[in-house]
């Protein structure tokens, strides 16, 4: 590992297409630039925001990279286009959506990037994956493990490991 490296959380998510595909191929194209240390199983989970789209895959990964917040993003963005996903209208189905959750302890307020991820807290989506694979990582702005996050949402979305298409 080049010294430099940071210890990086992303969020993966895709419903559209062959959701498991997306997934795989995503992280295939991360590996090409960052270490991807460890992956969360993947969940099915229901769309939260706008409903009225298809269900997600959802996971998380463990990344040690040395590019700086705004080149992950740009990375990120790059892999997004490559496969396919269109932008302009927010909250549409997309083939693949990277978002970067937590980077190390930074918190970072710019327009076009907001670490930790601004909705990461609310979502089960989010943290259920990230609770399986770090359980008491200390979320940078709340001071609060995963876990216990984890513990404070309603638990109202369903969601459920997923096996099969
Ligand atoms: N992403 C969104 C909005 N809603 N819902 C689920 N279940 N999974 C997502 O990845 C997701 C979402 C915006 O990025
Ligand atoms: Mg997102
Ligand atoms: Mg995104």
């Amino acid at each position: 590992m080049t010294p430099d490296a940071k210890e990086v959380y992303l969020a993966l998510g895709s419903n559209m297409g062959n959701r498991k595909q997306n997934l795989t191929e995503a992280i295939a194209y991360l590996a090409q630039r960052v270490r991807v240390a460890r992956c969360s199983s993947i969940y099915d989970t229901e769309p939260v925001g706008n409903t009225d789209q298809p269900r997600f895959l959802n996971m998380v990964c463990r990344i040690y990279t040395s590019l700086e917040p705004r080149a992950l993003l740009s990375l990120a963005k790059g892999i997004e286009s490559k496969m396919g996903r269109v932008f302009g209208k927010v909250n549409a189905p997309r083939p693949i959506d990277i978002d970067i959750l937590i980077y190390r302890d930074l918190v970072l307020n710019t327009p076009d990037l907001v670490i930790p991820h601004p909705r990461m807290t609310r979502r089960a989506f989010v943290l259920v994956p990230l609770a399986e694979i770090a359980p008491g990582l200390k979320h940078p702005t709340s001071g609060k493990a995963i876990k216990q996050l984890l513990s404070e949402l309603p638990g109202a979305e369903d969601i459920v490991k997923w096996e099969n298409d």
